[in-house]
């Protein structure tokens, strides 16, 4: 498979995966999604590679999302199958991989590209990054596992807060918050998560391999089948019009209520 938005890279043990759509501040549409399974799944093959790094091509985006202008149009029966089909080819892929993955966000992760950084094993943050799961302003949820990860990652609370408000996270309050492990400037993003890697590939990939299965076994939830009958719910309300109309009219949304 040849690759039209992901750059990827083998070297010395790291498998370094570049979402690269920076027009659009690397939005996950369909293609890109297709694209990281398929490089995904090779460097979990690959018995050299010991660790993933995944981040965003330039300085302002890790992912802005998922793609709006993709799925403004969908009813309710593509958009859950829309969400059913991304989490399964990617975001629960990346979680149960048995090669250790690091999210190096290095700016803004919003929605899907969030959702993207909480389904990586580890994430480090550049100090530029922001994060949140804005997906309420345009009427829907979110639906690549962020219900279930954020609540599992920052607690029940944080997480109703963050999504109830649309809110942004700094990278330093994204710390604060247990949602990311490290924060560093832009230019040591990649070599802290390196020097992670650089851990990680001294110690046995079988056992590490093993611990993730028994780590992730904890979390294992009935809610992510909850999120994706919720986001496709979503779909047939006007709110959800409103708000996806909104975003590509770049305006402020107006949600009648129905
Ligand atoms: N989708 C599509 N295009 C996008 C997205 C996106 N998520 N984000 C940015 N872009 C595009 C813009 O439309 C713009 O394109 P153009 O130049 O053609 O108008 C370009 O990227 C640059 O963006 P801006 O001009 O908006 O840049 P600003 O610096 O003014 O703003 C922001 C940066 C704040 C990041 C702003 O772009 C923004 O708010 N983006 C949307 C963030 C968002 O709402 N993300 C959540 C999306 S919904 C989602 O992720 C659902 C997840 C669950 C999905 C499950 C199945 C689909």
């Amino acid at each position: 498979m040849s690759y039209q938005n992901v750059l990827s890279e083998v070297k010395d043990g790291v498998s370094y995966i570049t979402i690269n759509r920076p027009k659009q501040l690397n939005a996950l549409n369909k293609e890109t999604i297709e694209e990281l399974n398929d490089v995904i799944i090779k460097a979990d093959q690959n018995k050299a590679v010991k660790c993933l790094i995944l981040t965003g091509a330039e300085t302002k985006a890790f992912v802005a999302g998922a793609d709006i202008k993709e799925f403004a149009h969908f009813n309710e029966e593509e958009g859950a199958n829309l969400a059913k089909d991304g989490q399964y080819m990617l975001f629960n892929l990346l979680e149960n991989l048995s090669t250790p993955t690091i999210a190096a966000v290095n700016g803004f992760a919003l929605g899907g590209g969030l959702e993207l950084a909480m389904a990586c094993h580890m994430r480090v943050a550049s100090n530029n990054a922001k994060m949140g799961l804005p997906e309420v302003s345009l009427g829907v949820i979110p639906g690549y596992g962020g219900t279930q990860r954020l609540a599992q990652l920052v607690g029940k609370g944080k997480a109703m807060e963050l999504i109830s408000t649309a809110g942004m996270l700094t990278a330093e309050e994204a710390k604060e918050w247990g949602l990311v492990n490290h924060v560093c400037s832009q230019d040591e993003l990649i070599p802290t998560c390196e020097k992670i890697a650089s851990k990680i590939a001294r110690n046995s990939s079988i056992a590490i391999g093993y611990a993730i299965k028994a780590v992730n076994a904890g979390f294992s939830s009935m809610g992510y089948q909850a999120e994706i009958d919720a986001f496709g719910a979503c779909f047939g309300t006007n709110d959800f019009k409103e708000g996806t109309t909104a975003f590509i009219e770049k305006r402020k949304a107006e949600f009648p209520g129905n």
